[in-house]
């Protein structure tokens, strides 16, 4: 989607690739049933989440936007972009912050979002032409997992990978992720990323858990989404959302709990699920970091930090991580 283009939207299969229904059927027939976290972002769960966003107990999205208001500028003077390119773009809050620091120092010249809902990054992408019309935007529909090579050149940009949303990532994929951003890298290229910091279980069972019902909402949504596209019969009232903080991976997880036996088919996979009362599905990771094990994270991938934004009750933190 370009703002003075025709687009390049990745073409919108009707019929699902096979191996991606292939790789949903291994990970639901696994001793532990997961659905991959992508399947809650549909425009339904978009809208969840952006709702989640504004949750008192869900501090993240409001900690880290106060973390960006105050080092924008010194981010930008660091890395000294001419080109953001922002993986999983949500509404395009939080670039607004980059936008206007590269503006007042007359910097920056094009902007790149990659994000996985097709309906937001093109919001995303007209309200942003209005507001900066001195930028050249351009939207990629696609997954921050597999569409790398689309981002455009290397060379003078900041990368931009805000929410925590790499803590969604299990561990050897975010290994082979952070390594194939790295090595996609020039040397003046810069990439922030957004990560939450490990801190009182509590706390962070509360931001999943919100007694409104909104997170659970948020986690039965995958059921309907995979009910459309894989023709599937998933109840999701026959189902309960639970979230729980695992202190040795350092994670929250979110699943679904069976309140009853069922049997489940996904018609599109040829595949039935039985399920006892009490089973449960694996439907999100978050990990949560500190500075010194997204340090080991990033040089795994041959990165290293050379600034770390935090705010003043350590709860969030913005990295920006160079060659
Ligand atoms: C958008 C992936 C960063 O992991 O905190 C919010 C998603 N899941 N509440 C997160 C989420 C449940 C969020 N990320």
């Amino acid at each position: 989607v370009r703002n003075d283009a025709p687009g390049d939207l990745a073409p919108r299969s009707s019929t699902r690739p096979v191996d991606e229904g292939a790789a949903l059927r291994e990970s639901l027939l696994q001793e532990l049933p997961e659905i991959p976290a992508r399947y809650l972002y549909d425009d339904k769960g978009s809208e969840l989440f952006e709702r989640i966003t504004e949750l008192s107990v869900y501090y993240q999205t409001r900690t880290e936007i106060a973390i960006l208001e105050n080092a924008a500028v010194d981010i930008v003077a660091r890395a000294r972009p001419r080109h953001l390119v922002e993986l999983g773009s949500g509404a395009g809050r939080k670039i607004r912050l980059l936008l206007d620091a590269l503006r007042t120092h007359g910097q920056g010249a094009t902007c790149t979002m990659l994000d996985i809902n097709e309906l937001f990054l093109l919001q995303s992408i007209d309200r942003l032409s209005v507001d900066y019309p001195t930028f050249a935007f351009r939207g990629i529909v696609g997954d921050f997992l597999t569409d790398l090579g689309r981002l455009g050149p290397a060379g003078e940009r900041l990368l931009v990978f805000f929410a925590g949303t790499v803590g969604n990532l299990h561990p050897d994929e975010r290994r082979s992720f952070l390594g194939e951003l790295a090595q996609r890298m020039a040397d003046s290229d810069a990439l922030l990323l957004g990560v939450d910091l490990v801190k009182d279980p509590a706390r962070l069972e509360a931001a999943y858990d919100d007694p409104e019902g909104v997170t659970a909402a948020f986690n039965l949504n995958v059921l309907s989404v995979l009910n459309r596209r894989f023709g599937g019969d998933f109840d999701p009232s026959g189902f309960r959302h639970r979230a729980f903080y695992d202190r040795e991976n350092a994670w929250i997880e979110m699943r679904l709990v069976a309140r009853r036996r069922q049997d489940v088919r996904l018609a599109a996979l040829d595949l039935g699920l039985d399920l006892d009362a009490g089973a449960e599905i694996r439907t999100e990771i978050s990990c949560k970091f500190t500075r010194a094990s997204l340090e080991a994270c990033a040089a795994e991938a041959g990165l290293s930090i050379d600034r770390w934004y935090t705010d003043p009750e350590d709860l969030f933190a913005l990295a920006l991580l160079r060659r």
